[in-house]
């Protein structure tokens, strides 16, 4: 029996290439019981606090707004006004964002809005600062291959009781996501980097559509994974 070597290296290689949320439609991460694979990229020393999955009344200022319990927050709640440290900042599983007219992402973001002016990208110095009352605090669009914050926004005035939704519609995401290449990778990135008063956001219910089926994932994986063949086979030859 001939094995088809080349069918067993495409699939394997589309499997590699796939390590983002890939499930078709609208996600949503309500943090009602985990921070469903959203992990901190920097965490507070100076006052050990980070963003976490905690209960809407802890601290008494997270409101019921959204159904369920839970949602994200930094914790140790009432030390992080008050003290200076580098940005608190929590990361979403990676996605793709397709041109559809479907497509929109929102969030609801509670507490205190931007002191200042968003950071430009992952590397900007402002975030590995210490926070000040000057500081930026909302939700950033990360594009993975260069780290650039394509979108950026957060709350339009303070607020402890409700949370402001905000949404980015697919007229906002086309926009600054038309140069990319279709297999680009984004990821959502929660930034603390305020302190004084006001110096506090959490998040929740955080909503992406449309992302592309599982199917025209596996897709792009296949067409990356023939490009790289079809490269070695031209070495090869
Ligand atoms: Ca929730």
């Amino acid at each position: 029996m001939k094995t088809n070597n080349s069918k067993i290296a495409v699939t394997t290689a589309a499997l590699i290439l796939s390590p983002v949320v890939s499930q078709g439609g609208t996600i949503l991460y309500d943090f009602d019981t985990d921070l469903q694979g959203w992990t901190n990229v920097q965490t507070s020393v100076t006052n050990s606090t980070s963003f976490e999955q905690g209960t809407n009344t802890q601290g008494g200022r997270i409101n019921q707004q959204y159904p369920g319990d839970g949602s994200l927050r930094p914790a140790v709640f009432g030390s992080r006004d008050n003290v200076t440290s580098v940005a608190l900042w929590i990361r979403s599983p990676e996605f793709l964002l397709i041109n559809d007219p479907a497509t929109e992402i929102s969030f609801g973001i509670i507490g205190g809005a931007p002191g200042g002016a968003a950071p430009a990208n992952a590397t900007d110095a402002s975030l590995f600062d210490a926070s000040s009352p000057a500081g930026w605090a909302g939700m950033a669009l990360r594009r993975v291959s260069d780290g650039a914050f394509i979108l950026t926004a957060g709350r339009s005035s303070n607020g402890q009781n409700l949370h402001q939704t905000i949404t980015w519609d697919s007229a906002t995401i086309e926009a600054a996501i038309s140069e990319d290449s279709a297999s680009e990778t984004y990821t959502l990135d929660f930034i603390d980097d305020k302190s004084g008063g006001w110096g506090w956001v959490g998040a929740d219910d955080v909503s992406i559509s449309t992302i592309p089926e599982a199917s025209s994932v596996m897709l792009l994986g296949l067409g990356g994974a023939a490009l790289m063949l079809r490269r070695r086979k031209k070495d090869r030859s």
